[in-house]
């Protein structure tokens, strides 16, 4: 270990002694990846999502051989590499695992290799730092707290046939004051859903998604009304407005040799228009606070064309930018969008998404920090998110792996006691 100083040339608390990689499963069952970092008064550890409905653009997310093969380059090709390094340089060890990697979009060591190598790398600075996660990315002026955007009913790519082709039905608590209060509604609103699912279909098995949000046997227009009915009830139980949100994410609807839509359990397929007078009516009837992907992810001219029709209502991109700071310029300049989707892992490295909230932030877009349909019970986004002053976190509202992330909420808004306050939203 040649190179035990900081960049600073003194001995450092946050010099990287060691990296350990294993195999792990997350919450479908299916094998990912979780690394260590030691530093020399430190300790950091992440485990990397995986996503189910993905973007094109996305970092592929294991080298070919899988978890296994990705264990084996952190072993053999990054540990030796970043051994001795500074744990506090993000970008420079960011930096590190691209051109280790070589490729535009991590095919070589695995888009969740880096993503799980450089959380683990900012957990470990952090504690060698002796702060929690989200001050050493935001510093201790950073006191913002996010509104949780959770999913309580499901379908398209995280559910099964019978249920709606729309993937998300989300709500988002706008009028709560605080973390503990916007949580309260939306497990209320997803206990309030199954009341109403099972008031008009008593067969109803309790049966849920990928994401914990409850999967029924119901039409799009069903399951929007349910959700709409759940939401007003709750918002008059708690005395605030919780609002409705969608993820389309009509990547998955789209047939593109047909060039339509195709709502498979409604029977009915729409044009590129008709997708777009069906947005702008979900948008208008059921008042939507958040619409995200709502058309496949190359149209960003009918993104545009929505994003300026609507009014209190953040059109967001997922698959459509998939963090990526090339498609979000591409977005800025056609005006495709108000907010964007953050996951890490569709780029790999903290750093690049730091960049994209940057990015997103100077031109007005709302960033929003997100999970995958397959999580572990890591909750380091909960810290991202506050630590980069986004104002929405989507992370589901059930399941272990959902709420670790709430609950991590609960701590900081906790810790920061009189000085935490709701970040503002747009809308
Ligand atoms: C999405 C996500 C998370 P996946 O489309 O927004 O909800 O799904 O992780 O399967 O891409
Ligand atoms: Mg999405």
């Amino acid at each position: 270990m040649a190179r035990r100083l900081s960049h600073l040339g003194e001995p450092s608390p946050t010099i990287i002694e060691d990296v350990y990689a294993r195999k792990i499963f997350n919450s479908r069952g299916e094998p990912t990846i979780e690394v260590d970092v030691i530093a020399a008064e430190g300790f950091g550890r992440a485990s990397a999502p995986s996503g189910k409905s993905r973007g094109a653009h996305e970092a592929v997310p294991f080298p070919e051989g899988g978890v296994d093969a990705a264990v084996a380059k952190v072993e053999e090709v990054i540990a030796p590499e970043i051994i001795g390094l500074d744990a506090a340089q993000q970008s420079v060890i960011d930096d590190l695992l691209r051109e280790v990697d070589g490729t535009e979009n991590f095919s070589n060591i695995g888009g969740n290799t880096a993503y799980a190598v450089s959380l683990a790398v900012a957990n470990a600075a952090a504690s060698a730092r002796a702060l929690p996660l989200y001050q050493h990315l935001g510093g201790v002026a950073c006191s913002e707290l996010p509104y949780p955007l959770g999913n309580v009913l499901g379908g398209g790519k995280h559910a099964g046939g019978g249920a709606p082709d729309i993937q998300e039905f989300l709500v988002i608590p706008v009028g709560a004051s605080s973390v503990s209060e916007a949580l309260e509604a939306i497990f209320a609103v997803h206990r309030a859903v199954r009341g109403v699912i099972e008031s008009r279909d008593p067969s109803f098995t309790g049966g849920r998604g990928d994401e914990g949000a409850w999967a029924p046997n119901a039409s799009n227009e069903e399951a929007l009304d349910v959700v709409y009915k759940a939401c007003d009830q709750v918002s008059r139980e708690m005395g605030f407005e919780v609002r409705m949100g969608l993820d389309v994410a009509a990547s998955s609807l789209w047939n593109p040799k047909r060039q339509r839509y195709v709502y498979v359990r409604d029977g009915v397929e729409r044009s590129t228009e008709e997708q777009l007078s069906y947005m702008l009516s979900l948008v208008e009837e059921y008042e939507l606070a958040y619409l995200e992907d709502p058309f496949e992810e190359e149209d960003f001219e009918s993104f545009a064309e929505l994003t300026k029709s609507v009014k209190s209502c953040l059109v967001c991109g997922d698959d459509l930018f998939t963090t990526n700071v090339n498609r979000l310029r591409m977005g800025v300049k056609k005006g495709a969008c108000n907010a964007i989707i953050i996951k890490i892992n569709q780029v790999g490295t903290l750093s690049q998404a730091i960049e994209a909230v940057r990015m997103a932030k100077k031109h007005g877009l709302a960033p929003v920090v997100s999970h995958r349909s397959g999580e572990t019970p890591d909750p380091s986004i909960a810290h991202v998110c506050v630590g980069l002053g986004c104002p929405i976190i989507k992370t589901g509202v059930v399941g272990g792996e959902r709420v670790a992330k709430l609950n991590e909420l609960l701590r900081i808004e906790d810790v920061l006691g009189d000085y935490a306050r709701m970040a503002h939203l747009n809308l």
